[in-house]
């Protein structure tokens, strides 16, 4: 659905002759959903182009008719396949008589099949059909999508023999949206859940949004924050959340809520919200009957508990095992299940890095089966670069999913290209070693090691109400690729990249090649001018964007300011985590733990993360610390610069609108990187007292004026100084 349209569309039409409305009306007509008012990024990676013409003549000799299931999902599956298939190849689909019919595309349910869904062209006596069988009705969906994937790449659809089943059961998107409209940590608009006008009036966006999300097959969404208001779970708000699920449900969406532990005092009245107390769990047993009263699929509840300041059971002295248990025991029964989030720290921590396991790992084996611990990928906050979390692997006896940032709140926001799939996969293909080598975090959680009852992975959304749905038209790709990754945690991130672009911007290889390579360098780039080696937590305080190494506000938690991970001085720099340091190395098994306490094993990548490593240390490459630490910002810079060439060269493959947004984004992130590599190469040096190398750029910002505006104002300073 394109917005932009409607929106003009809709002022075009009060304010012009009655004529001239006529006279707009038809051109609407004619033009369809062409790019009449150019391309805003509304339509996603479902574009469906014109194909070239003998591949439109090749699939429309193949696919003639449509057969689907006479239901709600069914006319779904009809309605996208048969628009699509014109959009791609001007040819409309007859609907076949029955399963099976030559020259069609039929979706049937199999209920015994093993996998989620098959795609085969089968042949019936001369002639040929496809065949598209799912063991549900979403997996038909799925399938759909799928076949309509490979068409818009320009894939052969004549020797299809494909099996395809989830790595996890739950494909989970966590909006992290306020009851205002506002989402925090959000970089695209407004929330797309517009609560006043819930439940009678529905936007015209969730169903596009189920769509979207249903051709990357998630399927569940938990509508708001984490640290959340109790008034979701309120009489008042639930048949908001039923009229979504409605919405949602046709498309294999299941909707889930955050919950505010102490509900059952600001809801319910009670003078406690201790999980032990009788009263509260009748209260929390009476408001899950309300719940799937009216929504009788219900998923269940993420939980932020004791941490950052949301209640819990700690404070009334429990254990997170007796709040989850008791949410567990109450959902149970409805096959509900509960997310608690192991991202609790305590500001008193020497090392915050190592209490999610201190936390949880001895809770192991604690929980109700319904139960699941939600961990982030890495073990302080979804920082450009960390070392996966020890909890993966480390807690066996309980059911553990990985939970990602798709919102790039550490990583440029909406302003810079962070393609972040390679970033995923690092986390889920790590090895964890927990039962000898192969041990990955992917096959940690998706029960392949260890079996439970759910699995499950989470991607905190990047969506918002903006026109093109995630603010930077390349963040759509970190929605897309968290979907593909959910689906399938083998596929490679230029797999899907090379997906990704194909399907939104163009086919050809002179874009799709040089495209692919910057999205696939993005991610590193990032780190090497915000955060190279392993240091991390480098950000201005609050917005989380902008460089501020320096930052130090009195009387506020310690292990928020900078200093706390970089641990600068005149000696070296970075947090020394080995068995001398924090310990926290012992959280990993064996070789892991031993790799990074060795400062010479240890990835360079993540030297500082583990070391307090001298400025005179000597690198792989020979060069000390301090240089190469000079070098590696300055890398940053250069890919970026780099990526402006790239892009530049692009502009005749696709739609004026997006490369020229795009443009200006790259020229942000070029200018903004330059900021990074200054605020922080500039202030190491006043530990280092050494001096840049002299074949690399000399600084552009001065220290003292990044130091006493701010990073926000300097990043506005810096914003005056382009040419206009
Ligand atoms: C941090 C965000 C904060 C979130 C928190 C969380 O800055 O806004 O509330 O994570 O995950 O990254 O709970």
């Amino acid at each position: 659905m394109d917005y932009t349209k409607i929106e003009l569309f809709k002022s075009k039409l009060e304010n012009k002759s009655k004529m001239r409305k006529i006279i707009f009306l038809a051109i609407v007509l004619c033009y369809g959903t062409s790019n009449l008012w150019g391309e805003n990024g509304s339509r996603l990676w479902l574009r469906y182009e014109p194909l070239p013409d003998s591949l439109a003549k090749s699939y429309a000799d193949k696919i003639q008719k449509i057969y689907f299931p006479d239901s709600e999902t069914g006319r779904i599956i009809d309605s996208e396949f048969r628009e699509a298939f014109r959009a791609m190849t001007n040819k409309e689909l007859y609907l076949a008589k029955k399963g099976g019919e030559a020259k069609s595309v039929c979706f049937v349910v199999d209920t015994k099949m093993k996998e989620n869904y098959q795609i085969q062209n089968k042949t019936l006596a001369k002639d040929s059909y496809i065949s598209v069988t799912a063991v549900d009705e979403t997996g038909l969906l799925y399938g759909m999508f799928h076949l309509l994937r490979l068409m818009q790449m320009h894939e052969n659809i004549s020797h299809l023999d494909i099996h395809e089943k989830p790595s996890y059961e739950r494909r989970i998107l966590n909006h992290w949206d306020n009851r205002d409209g506002t989402i925090e940590r959000g970089y695209a608009g407004s929330s797309l859940w517009e609560w006043g006008d819930l439940p009678n009036v529905l936007s015209l966006r969730y169903k596009d949004y189920a769509r979207a999300n249903a051709s990357i097959g998630i399927n569940g969404t938990v509508l708001n924050n984490v640290n959340a208001e109790a008034i979701f779970i309120s009489s008042e708000y639930l048949p908001k959340v039923a009229a979504l699920a409605n919405v949602f449900r046709p498309y294999g969406i299941k909707v889930y809520l955050s919950i505010n532990c102490s509900s059952p005092a600001l809801l319910g009245g009670l003078d406690t919200s201790d999980p032990e107390d009788a009263r509260v769990r009748k209260w929390w047993d009476d408001k899950i009957k309300e719940i799937y009263d009216l929504i009788p699929d219900f998923g269940g509840f993420l939980v932020k508990a004791n941490s950052e300041g949301t209640p819990g059971p700690q404070d009334y002295g429990r254990t997170p095992v007796s709040g989850a248990n008791m949410l567990g025991e109450a959902l149970k029964p409805y096959g509900g299940i509960v997310m608690w989030r192991a991202f609790v720290y305590d500001p008193a921590s020497s090392d915050r890095v190592k209490e999610a396991y201190e936390g949880f790992k001895p809770l192991d084996g604690l929980f109700l089966d319904n139960v699941i611990i939600q961990v982030k990928n890495g073990p302080i906050d979804f920082q450009p670069r960390e070392p996966f979390t020890p909890l993966f692997g480390a807690m066996q006896k309980t059911a553990v999913m990985p939970e990602f940032q798709i919102t790039q709140e550490y990583l440029g926001q909406e302003k810079q290209l962070a393609y972040l799939a390679p970033l995923y996969q690092e986390c889920l293909q790590a090895d964890t070693y927990a039962k000898g080598q192969g041990s990955t975090v992917a096959k940690c959680t998706d029960g392949t090691l260890f079996p439970h009852s759910i699995t499950a992975i989470a991607g905190v959304a990047n969506t918002g109400n903006d026109t093109n749905w995630t603010g930077h038209h390349f963040a759509q790709a970190n929605w897309y690729c968290f979907g593909r990754l959910a689906w399938n945690n083998r596929l490679t991130p230029e797999q899907i990249a090379d997906e990704w672009l194909k399907m939104t911007f163009s086919n050809d290889p002179a874009f799709v090649e040089p495209v692919k390579e910057m999205m696939m360098e993005s991610r590193e780039a990032i780190v090497n001018y915000m955060m190279p080696l392993g240091l991390a937590h480098l950000f201005a305080w609050e917005h989380h964007y902008g460089p501020a190494p320096w930052l130090n506000i009195p009387d506020t938690r310690p292990d928020w300011m900078p200093s706390y991970y970089h641990k600068a001085d005149s000696q070296g720099i970075g947090f020394d985590r080995t068995k001398e340091g924090s310990n926290a190395v012992s959280q990993y098994s064996s070789p892991v733990s031993d790799i990074y306490n060795d400062i010479n094993a240890c990835p360079e990548n993540l030297l500082l993360w583990f070391h307090h490593v001298p400025w005179n240390h000597r690198m792989s490459n020979g060069k000390t610390l301090w240089d190469e630490l000079c070098y590696k910002y300055q890398s940053g810079v250069d890919a970026a610069r780099n990526f402006q060439k790239i892009w530049d060269q692009e502009g005749s493959f696709i739609d004026k609108e997006r490369f020229k947004e795009v443009q200006s984004n790259l020229k942000t992130q070029t200018r903004d990187a330059i900021l990074w590599r200054d605020a922080c190469v500039l202030y190491f040096q006043t530990f280092s007292s050494l001096p840049i190398p002299s074949e690399l750029e000399r600084s552009l910002f001065d220290l003292d004026i990044m130091q006493k505006n701010g990073a926000n104002e300097a990043l506005y300073y810096g914003m005056q100084q382009q040419p206009k």
